[in-house]
């Protein structure tokens, strides 16, 4: 059997490249606590992003435990079951109640005109996910945000360097959280981070997630460690100059996927969406068994008998797991388009890394492998 080829691969980049930041961090001796590659990876990503504010984080969970304490957000918050499970676990460190409500079938995200019926007197937040980086409808979750006097917190693990209409989509809602996991377009090894839109907002951030100091002897609020280090920091620096050379690659892959599945009876993609600019983070196939002749987990298996290894992200949905599924909103009933697609999903490999001929051979075994 050939080399086992996964969902992700991270894009390092060569080793010698990271040793002249190791031996300015040795020469130093500042290991942490907002040092040199710190900062200066805050200033990077605010260029990069076009966004106001960015906090790093030394992983995209507890920027989004943060984010929610930093706004005090209590009660009941309205959010996707089709995610990673730390979208909701996040809800559950603060004491908040998770409401889940469906997602819309042509982006698998939180579909808006389920928030509505699902808003009750102890809602106060709507945390949506750009689930695989496709942006979610941001407009009109705003409004009715708006309308019920709501906050938005978007987790954005997804969705590095995605743009609409030339703009970041970072910056919708409040704030947006980032994942810079090792599985990530970009990454910092572990790491995340919080995108906010005015100073004093950012500077809460910064004291929540270095204990709550404000200064050397104020504490505001009961803060955490949360810190990003140095050398997660000096390798962010590095993976930025590499972003948009992988994001391209991907885009091609993208590309060859998209071109080669396509008509294939019961396999589906997520097309591009025009004003988009995608960064290509996962590429999520979608199996209907009665026209594609085998079951999504008989491909899925068919697959990894072969050495994909492709994921069946989001499958279980967050709402069957057992901390969650005694909730009222976790009922199938309430979510009958999240199942079909947990039901449905398997990510296929996708990283800067993966050579045509190995995407030509998954196209094939997935072409074959249909039984009319
Ligand atoms: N919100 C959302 C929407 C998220 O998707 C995530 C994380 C978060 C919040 C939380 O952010 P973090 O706290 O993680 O920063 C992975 C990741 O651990 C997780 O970060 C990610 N989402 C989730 C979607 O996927 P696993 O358990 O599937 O990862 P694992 O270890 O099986 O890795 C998948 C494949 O990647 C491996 O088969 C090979 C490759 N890989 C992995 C690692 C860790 C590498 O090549 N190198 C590596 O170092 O969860």
């Amino acid at each position: 059997m050939k080399d086992k080829i996964y969902v992700n691969r991270p894009s390092l980049p060569p080793l010698t490249d990271f040793i002249p930041y190791l031996e300015e961090i040795w020469g130093s001796k500042w290991l942490t606590n907002n040092a040199r590659y710190h900062q200066e990876l805050e200033a990077a990503l605010v260029d990069f992003f076009g966004v106001k504010y960015i906090s790093l984080f030394a992983n995209g969970t507890l920027a989004l435990m943060l984010a929610l304490q930093c706004l005090r957000i209590t009660g009941e918050v309205i959010t996707t079951p089709f995610s990673f499970v730390a979208t909701t676990h996040a809800l559950h460190w603060n004491g908040i109640t998770p409401v889940f409500a469906d997602i819309e079938p042509e982006t698998c995200n939180l579909d808006p005109d389920k928030i509505e019926a699902a808003i009750t007197p102890r809602t106060t937040a709507i945390l949506p996910v750009h689930v695989y980086g496709n942006p979610c409808n941001i407009k009109r979750i705003q409004e009715i945000a708006d309308v019920y006097g709501l906050h938005v917190i978007y987790d954005a693990a997804h969705a590095f360097g995605v743009r609409k209409d030339d703009e970041s989509i970072l910056n919708a809602g409040e704030m947006s959280t980032l994942s810079f996991h090792a599985t990530k377009v970009f990454t910092t090894m572990e790491g995340g981070a919080i995108i906010s839109r005015d100073e004093a907002t950012k500077k809460r951030i910064d004291y929540l997630k270095n204990f709550g100091f404000a200064g050397e002897t104020r504490v505001i609020q009961p803060g955490i460690n949360a810190k990003m280090n140095e050398i997660q920091s000096a390798l962010g620096l590095l993976q930025l100059k590499d972003s948009e050379a992988n994001r391209r690659k991907r885009k091609m892959i993208s590309d060859l996927y998209q071109r080669e599945l396509t008509g294939i009876p019961g396999i589906s993609t997520l097309p591009e969406v025009p004003g988009v600019t995608h960064n290509y983070a996962y590429f999520p196939i979608f199996v209907d068994p009665s026209a594609y002749g085998r079951s999504r987990d008989q491909l899925f298996e068919d697959l990894r008998k072969k050495g994909i290894y492709g994921r069946r992200y989001f499958y279980p949905l967050i709402s069957t797991f057992p901390p969650y599924k005694g909730l009222k909103s976790a009922n199938p009933a309430n979510l009958p388009v999240a199942h079909e697609k947990a039901e449905q999903v398997i990510c296929l490999p996708m990283y800067a890394g993966l050579d045509e001929s190995t995407v030509a051979r998954i196209n094939e075994i997935i072409r074959r492998n249909r039984v009319a």
